[in-house]
C-alpha cells in the first residue's frame, strides 16, 4: 500500500490546490513589493519574547498568552527579529530550549490603510508556528524555510496598535522536514525530565523568526495574486515569454489586464493587454495568460558566461483594473533565460554551463540563520572574490532576498527542499505528503526566478533502503507536475549499485569525502578512489552528474607540515588533489563541482565536530582560510575556460589570469 500511488496522491494535492483556487480564496506567494497600489511595512526589530518551561510546554497555549500582552503573563525579554533566539542570551537552557517559545509585538496600522486589504506575512519561521492578531488566530505553518502569510483585513484595528503574537516550536519529528526524533528520559542515571532532541543532519537546529515579518497592503476588490513565466529562444534569437496571471477580483465587472515588460533602465517595453470577463460569483480569481515576443532580448546569463552583461534583470509590470477603475500594480524583477540538459553539460540560453561553486548555510555568528542584509552583500561579493558562478541551498530553501540579489549578481542556484538525511522510518505516507507540499511551496516561491536552474529534492537520504523508492518516486513526478522547465535532482552519498532514487531524476548530484571520511589522511590517494567512485556513477546510470559535495575540516590557523588533519595545509592538499580528478573528467561526464563548504557553520554537538563544521574556506566570520585563494585560483581560471593542466606546477600559477575581479 506504502506510497503506490504517487500520482494518486499527487493529484489529490493538486485537485486540493486547484480547488482552493477556483474557490478563490488562496494567495499566491508574490514576494510584498511597493507599488502606487501597495505598501509594505517590515516589523523587524526587537520583539518580546518568552519560552515556555513548563514540563509539557503548554502553558502558553492553557493560558492562552496570545489573548493578553505577553509581559503579563511572565517574564519576557528583548528578541530581535529576523534572528535564531539560540545564540542571543548568556542562558543555555534558552540555547538548547525545545518546544514553544512565544513572540510578540504592537504594530500600528495607519488609518490611511482603511478600505484596503491588510495582509501579515512571515518570511520564515523555523519550524511549526501559529500565528494570533488581537487575541485571535490567524494563521499557522509548518516547516522552517518558506513563507506564509494571512489575511488580516477584517481583524485589525485601523489608526490604533494591534497586537501580533507568534507561537514557533522546533522540535523535529519523524515527519518533519529536516526530520528528527525527540527522546524523553534514557538510562535511569538520567534526571527526570531529560529530553534530548537527535538530528539526522549535520547543522545546528536554529529556531526562531528567522527572516521579516511584514504587513502589506493591496487594492479590497482587485489585486494580481500569481504569475507563471517560461521564457522559449525562438530560432531567430528572439523571445517568447509566456505569461499566466491570476488575479484576485472581488466584485463582479470585467477587468483588465495589463502585462508590460521595461528594461531595467525603464527603456523599450513590449507589452499586451487582456479583458478578463468578470467573476461568475465572486469573490473569484480569474486567469489570464498570452505571450510577449522580446526581439533582440537581453539574456539572463550567469556572470561567467557573460562578463559583461551577467545576471540582466527585466522588470515586468502587470497592473490589473476592475470595471469601477481600482487598480492593482506589482512588479518584480523577471531574467529571460532558458535551461536544458546537454551532454555532459547543463545548458543556458542553449550553451554548456559548467558550474563551478559552493555549498552553504544560512548561518552567522550570534544571529544564527536570522537574514543579515551586511552578511548577505558580503556572501555575494566573496562568491563573486571566488570565481563562484552557482551555489546550492544546502539544505533547505534560502531566504528571498538572497536568491533575487544572486540572480543580480549572474549566480545560478541548485534550490534544494529541506528534505535533509532522510533515513528509513521517514519513507511513510505522512512525511511523503509534507515532502510534497513543500515542493509546491518551493516551486510556487522560486518558479520565475531566472537563476534557479534545478530543483534538488532531497540531501543524502537512505537511498540504499528500498522504502526510498516509492518515496522518491512520487517526489520526483510531483515535482515535474509543479514544473516541467527545470531538471530536478538530487543528493546522494550512496554507492551507485545500491541507490533506488537516482533512477528517477533527470542529474545527480554525488558526494564523496575522500582524503576526510574515506582514507582520512591520505589526500594521495584521493585521485585513485574519487576517479574510482565518479568512473562507477558514470557507468551505471549515464545520466549527467555533478560533484554536489567535497572537502576537508580546517581550523583556521592551524597548520603542519607534511599536512595533518583539520590543519589549513591539509585542507588545501584535499581540494588540490580532487581537483585534478575533476579535471580529468571535466570535458567528459562531470556537468559541475560543488565545494563543501563556503563557511565554517555551527552543528550540532559531537566528538568529531570542533565548535561547528569546520569545512569552510571561509571562516564562519567571512575571512578566507589558504584553501580560498587556491579555490579562487581555480575558479578564476574555469570561468576564462583556462586549462588548469597547462599551468606549471598544475595549480599555482593563475593569478596573471585573474581579470573577473572587482
Ligand atoms: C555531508 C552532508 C553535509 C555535512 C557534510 C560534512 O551532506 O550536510 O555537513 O557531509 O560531514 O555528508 O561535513
Amino acid at each position: 500500500m506504502l506510497l503506490r500511488s504517487v500520482a494518486m496522491l499527487g493529484l489529490l494535492i493538486f485537485r486540493l490546490i486547484a480547488a482552493v483556487v477556483c474557490l478563490g480564496t488562496a494567495r499566491g506567494l508574490l514576494y510584498p513589493r511597493e507599488s502606487e497600489s501597495r505598501e509594505v511595512k517590515v516589523l523587524d526589530g526587537l520583539w518580546q519574547f518568552r519560552a515556555d518551561f513548563s514540563p509539557s510546554r503548554d502553558e502558553g497555549f492553557v493560558n492562552q498568552w496570545y489573548s493578553q500582552p505577553l509581559a503579563t503573563t511572565g517574564e519576557v525579554m528583548p528578541m530581535p527579529v529576523p534572528s535564531s533566539w539560540n545564540d542571543i542570551t548568556q542562558n543555555a537552557s534558552i540555547k538548547e530550549y525545545i518546544g514553544w517559545v512565544w513572540y510578540e509585538r504592537e504594530a500600528w496600522v495607519p488609518a490611511l490603510w482603511t478600505g484596503l486589504e491588510i495582509v501579515l506575512r512571515f518570511e520564515s519561521a523555523h519550524y511549526n508556528a501559529i500565528a494570533w492578531v488581537n487575541g485571535v488566530e490567524v494563521v499557522s505553518h509548518s516547516g522552517g524555510h518558506l513563507p506564509f502569510q494571512a489575511n488580516i483585513t477584517d481583524l485589525v484595528k485601523m489608526g490604533a496598535p494591534n497586537r501580533i503574537t507568534v507561537a514557533i516550536n522546533n522540535t523535529l519529528t519523524p515527519h518533519t522536514l529536516p526530520p528528527g526524533t525527540l527522546t524523553h528520559g534514557g538510562p535511569p542515571e538520567l534526571p527526570e525530565g531529560f529530553v534530548s532532541l537527535n538530528y539526522q543532519f549535520d547543522f545546528y537546529n536554529y529556531a526562531g523568526l528567522h527572516r521579516p515579518v511584514k504587513l502589506y497592503t493591496t487594492p479590497l476588490s482587485v489585486h494580481v495574486d500569481d504569475v507563471t513565466l517560461v521564457t522559449s529562444l525562438l530560432a531567430n534569437g528572439s523571445v517568447d515569454l509566456s505569461y499566466t496571471v491570476d488575479v484576485f477580483v472581488s466584485d463582479s465587472g470585467p477587468v483588465e489586464l495589463q502585462i508590460i515588460l521595461r528594461e531595467k533602465e525603464g527603456g523599450s517595453a513590449v507589452s499586451a493587454s487582456l479583458q478578463l470577463p468578470g467573476c461568475q460569483k465572486s469573490p473569484c480569481v480569474l486567469t489570464g495568460n498570452g505571450q510577449l515576443l522580446v526581439n533582440n532580448p537581453r539574456l539572463w546569463w550567469p556572470w561567467t558566461m557573460e562578463p559583461n552583461d551577467p545576471g540582466y534583470l527585466y522588470q515586468l509590470e502587470m497592473v490589473a483594473t476592475t470595471s469601477a477603475k481600482v487598480s492593482d500594480y506589482y512588479r518584480m524583477p523577471v531574467g529571460l533565460r532558458t535551461v536544458s540538459l546537454g551532454t555532459p553539460q547543463l545548458n543556458i540560453n542553449g550553451k554548456p554551463f559548467y558550474f563551478h561553486g559552493v555549498d552553504k548555510h544560512e548561518d552567522a555568528d550570534i544571529r544564527g540563520k536570522g537574514l543579515d542584509y551586511p552578511l548577505m552583500v558580503k556572501d555575494m561579493n566573496l562568491f563573486r572574490w571566488l570565481g563562484v558562478n552557482a551555489f546550492r541551498t544546502s539544505h533547505y530553501p534560502y531566504a528571498e532576498e538572497f536568491m533575487d540579489l544572486a540572480a543580480e549578481y549572474g549566480i545560478a542556484v541548485i534550490d534544494e527542499s529541506p528534505a535533509v538525511g532522510l533515513q528509513g522510518q521517514n519513507f511513510v505516507n505522512e512525511t511523503l505528503q509534507h515532502h510534497l507540499e513543500v515542493m509546491h511551496e518551493l516551486i510556487q516561491r522560486d518558479k520565475n526566478r531566472a537563476n534557479v536552474i534545478m530543483w534538488s529534492l532531497a540531501n543524502e537520504p537512505a537511498s540504499n533502503d528500498p522504502r526510498s523508492k516509492d518515496y522518491f518516486e512520487s517526489v520526483a513526478k510531483w515535482t515535474r507536475i509543479l514544473d516541467s522547465t527545470r531538471p530536478i535532482t538530487f543528493v546522494t552519498d550512496q554507492h551507485p549499485g545500491d541507490d533506488y532514487a537516482a533512477q528517477y531524476m533527470d542529474t545527480i548530484g554525488v558526494n564523496y569525502y575522500s582524503g576526510w571520511y574515506t582514507y582520512p589522511g591520505y589526500p594521495d590517494a584521493i585521485p585513485y578512489t574519487l576517479s574510482t567512485w565518479l568512473e562507477e556513477w558514470n557507468k551505471s546510470f549515464g545520466k549527467p552528474f555533478f560533484m554536489s559535495e567535497y572537502g576537508a575540516g580546517a581550523v583556521s590557523g592551524m597548520h603542519m607540515d607534511p599536512p595533518t588533519l583539520y590543519t589549513e595545509d591539509y585542507q588545501s592538499a584535499v581540494l588540490t588533489n580532487t581537483w585534478t580528478v575533476f579535471d580529468k573528467y571535466r570535458q567528459s561526464f562531470l556537468m559541475g563541482e560543488l565545494l563543501w563548504n563556503f563557511q565554517d557553520f555551527e552543528s550540532y554537538e559531537k566528538s568529531d565536530r570542533v565548535n561547528g563544521n569546520k569545512k569552510g574556506v571561509m571562516t564562519r566570520q567571512r575571512q578566507p582560510k589558504a584553501a580560498a585563494r587556491l579555490l579562487r585560483q581555480r575558479y578564476l581560471s574555469l570561468a576564462q575556460g583556462y586549462d588548469t593542466h597547462t599551468c606549471p606546477n598544475g595549480l599555482l600559477d593563475y593569478s596573471q589570469k585573474i581579470v573577473y575581479v572587482n
